[in-house]
């Protein structure tokens, strides 16, 4: 089978680790890098051995006509760059969140229906090895349909020193971290029924936006009382344990937890189940980003094989429009103090 030839947008921190992880899956080859400064698409293809070099990212789509675009830019390039993607219907995957706005999100998503041009977003979380093994056990139905859940993400981490951006977004915590949060507790209870969001701005000098949140939502048929726990924040804390999510789930069979350093455990009338599941370690992953890093392989694989029309891709737009949903109605039951109802088909 030939590689797919695929170009990136961007060269940050994330497109660094993303083209180490494409190469890790292989069957592609990143062909060309686009960059709006050319200093930095030059710097990024001598170091990691990219071909062709732009600064106008039209110009690379005609010339090069990649099999697909990944799109690694900050939020400001999403809906700008994916959209010329349709344009030339160019199959792209965006960085997760997908827009700045529902709207945009909205628009996007329509723009490559109509061009009938594959679009996905690059939405890693649910692939991480212990939120995997979360999503299996509980699809599992060991400890029957949970009516209780709790997955938090609570941590001082200075994640601004390798994100400088995240500093300026008026809304920080949902739309960098509380939607990796939000699709995870999807891809585990289903679809939302209603959610109610409170959000806190303290304990991080120099940060534009809220970097605290607590939601309350009513996931799936069974109206699972799911929350959500989100910080960046100096608050001290006994145990540092970033970047893992923390669950724990109770069901009428038994209880789930995933515990720090890749615990699950299963507790049923049985007794106690543990197990580790620790992420695998790769020469190019940043070891204090391991168990995020890593999960780009598997997530990576999954859209492949949606590129190559072998199978559908879990996070699609028209699915990860759900999880922007769910963000931005967030927001707004944050702003009135309200309770958001979501139809459920
Ligand atoms: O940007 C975020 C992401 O996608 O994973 C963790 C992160 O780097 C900081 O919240």
């Amino acid at each position: 089978m030939n590689n797919l030839r695929f170009a990136i947008f961007g060269s940050g921190f994330w497109a660094r680790v993303q083209l180490a992880a494409w190469r890790e899956v292989g069957g592609v080859e990143c062909v060309a890098i686009y960059n709006r400064s050319r200093d930095k698409a030059e710097a990024f293809a001598r170091e990691l051995g990219v071909p062709a070099v732009y600064d106008d990212a039209e110009k690379l789509l005609r010339e090069v006509k990649p099999d697909f675009v990944d799109n690694i830019t900050e939020i400001g390039g999403h809906k700008l760059l994916s959209l010329l993607c349709a344009k030339h219907r160019v199959p792209c995957i965006c960085q997760k969140p997908m827009a700045a706005s529902l709207k945009d999100a909205r628009q996007m998503v329509a723009a490559f229906a109509k061009a009938r041009t594959p679009f996905f977003v690059h939405e890693n979380w649910r692939w991480q090895r212990p939120m995997r093994a979360l999503i299996e056990t509980l699809r599992s139905g060991v400890i029957g349909t949970p009516f209780r859940a709790r997955l938090s993400f609570i941590t001082g981490f200075d994640v601004w020193a390798n994100q400088p951006a995240l500093r300026d977004l008026e809304q920080f915590i949902l739309t960098d971290l509380g939607v990796h949060l939000l699709d995870t507790a999807r891809a585990c209870f289903g679809e939302a029924q209603s959610l109610y969001c409170q959000l806190h701005k303290t304990l991080a000098p120099g940060v534009k936006g809220d970097n605290v949140a607590t939601l309350l939502m009513a996931m799936g048929e069974a109206k699972t009382s799911v929350t959500l726990e989100l910080a960046y924040a100096k608050t001290p804390l006994e145990r540092e344990c970033f970047p893992q999510t923390l669950a724990f789930v109770e069901g009428p069979l038994g209880s789930i937890e995933v515990a720090d350093d890749y615990w699950l455990r299963i507790t049923t009338k049985k007794g106690t189940h543990s197990r580790r599941h620790a992420p695998p370690r790769f020469a190019w992953a940043d070891p204090r980003y391991d168990v995020a890093q890593s999960s780009m392989v598997p997530c990576h694989r999954d859209l492949l094989a949606a590129l190559r029309g072998e199978r559908a891709a879990e996070t699609t737009g028209a699915d990860n429009l759900k999880t922007m949903e769910l963000v931005f109605a967030a927001y707004d039951s944050a702003r009135k103090d309200a309770v958001m109802k979501f139809c459920i088909a």
